[in-house]
């Protein structure tokens, strides 16, 4: 069976936010088995798991004949070896792949550079300028892309790979107060969390804490 690697204790304590939960998601979307090797940060820095992923990081994906890292192409890969994630149309197909491209690339990291900015410069006295900034350009990317997504239910069409990595991206907490103040982006998170792989997948992920998730933080 394919194996997953995630954090053994992640940081976030059950609530997703981990790249692993991308690819828990896309394995419930298409129906496929698989199972999960949890990794200390002690471990993901050893030559067993450097020789899987350079840089020592999760998520790594492994299965008979195939090693990736990159969640990005964890995905490509089981969007294309299972239907459901891509569509059939070469062009729909490709449009799909873009908008995967364009959470990964063009949305997911301002709001990993602000998450950064929190983490580690929270208690800098420039810190609420330099936080205003940063989240100014979240806002920049969350405004085009709902005045983009506007009344459509997906990105492109039907559900995709391309929809199930933006929400993760949008569920990102150096973003998510962002995204509730935007009534169609926080009607479109909502709606994929509805989905019954979504939610098969969180509460697979949840479970490995035994004490929950907590309350989020609160990061406006
Ligand atoms: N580009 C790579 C990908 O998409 O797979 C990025 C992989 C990555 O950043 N992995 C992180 C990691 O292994 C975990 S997801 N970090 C450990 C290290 O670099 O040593 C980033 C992450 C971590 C924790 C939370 N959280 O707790 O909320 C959210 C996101």
């Amino acid at each position: 069976m394919p194996t997953l690697t995630a954090f053994a204790a992640s940081p976030d304590r059950g609530r997703g936010h981990a790249r692993d939960f991308r690819v828990r998601w896309a394995r419930e979307e298409v129906g496929a088995p698989y199972t999960m090797r949890y990794l200390s940060f002690a471990e993901m820095k050893e030559p067993a798991h450097l020789r899987l992923h350079p840089f020592g990081q999760i998520p790594t994906w492994e299965e008979p004949g195939l090693a990736l890292f990159e969640s990005g192409a964890i995905l490509l890969h089981l969007a294309q070896a299972h239907p459901g994630l891509l569509p059939e149309d070469p062009a729909a197909r490709m449009r799909a792949i873009e908008w995967m491209f364009a959470a990964l690339n063009t949305v997911e990291p301002p709001i990993v550079e602000r998450e950064g900015a929190i983490l580690t410069e929270r208690d800098q006295p420039w810190f609420a300028t330099r936080d205003a900034m940063l989240a100014g350009r979240v806002r920049t990317r969350l405004d085009a892309l709902s005045r983009r997504l506007g009344e459509g239910e997906w990105l492109d069409g039907d559900f995709s790979v391309g929809d199930l990595v933006m929400v993760t991206v949008l569920r990102r907490p150096a973003g998510a107060s962002l995204v509730a103040d935007d009534p169609i982006l926080a009607a479109y998170v909502a709606r994929a969390e509805a989905r019954p792989a979504y939610r098969r997948a969180f509460a697979a992920q949840a479970a490995v804490f035994s004490d929950g998730p907590p309350a989020p933080p609160p990061v406006r």
